[in-house]
């Protein structure tokens, strides 16, 4: 029991770790969209707070889940729906950026399994001054815009 204690203070303290590189970096609503087990990729998305006063921005992201996770952008052209790769996002100084269907969104590429709907998985956000922030995301049922990911042009990179 005592064992099982400190190997748990140890995993706590090497969280906490990762955070404090990005203090005042706040992520809200963290959710990925359940897909057919088929997808090839998956949507996720959040709201991204810099709650300090220099802007941020976020450069990469990668979890366990997928072989690659790549930020997006959707945009309409010619009435037609594509998806954009984005190699930095910046938000503001005291600002938040909003990550939603249609719109910014990370995404995860090659699922390494299923995700199920109200499964947690993490997913680590890497910032331009070389901090990371690791942020648990939530498996939920597709909402909002139906949207499907699958059936979208991918830009080139
Ligand atoms: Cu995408």
């Amino acid at each position: 029991m005592m064992k099982n204690l400190r190997v748990m203070a140890v995993v706590l303290a090497g969280l906490y770790a990762s955070v404090a590189g990005a203090a005042g970096v706040m992520v809200e609503n963290p959710w990925v969209r359940e897909a057919p087990p088929t997808a090839a990729a998956l949507g996720a998305f959040m709201v991204l707070h810099n709650q300090t006063a220099k802007s941020l921005v976020l450069v990469g992201a990668h979890s366990a889940v997928a072989a690659e996770v790549q930020l997006h952008r959707t945009v309409v052209e010619g009435g037609m729906a594509k998806m954009l790769h984005q190699h930095n996002i910046e938000i503001p100084a005291n600002g938040k950026l909003e990550f939603k269907p249609g719109d910014y969104h990370l995404m995860l590429m090659q699922p390494a399994r299923v995700l199920k709907a109200g499964e947690k998985v993490e997913i680590t956000l890497k910032f331009k001054d070389g901090s990371s922030l690791p942020a648990t995301f939530e498996v939920r049922a597709g909402m909002g815009m139906a949207m499907d990911h699958g059936k979208m042009m991918h830009h080139g990179h």
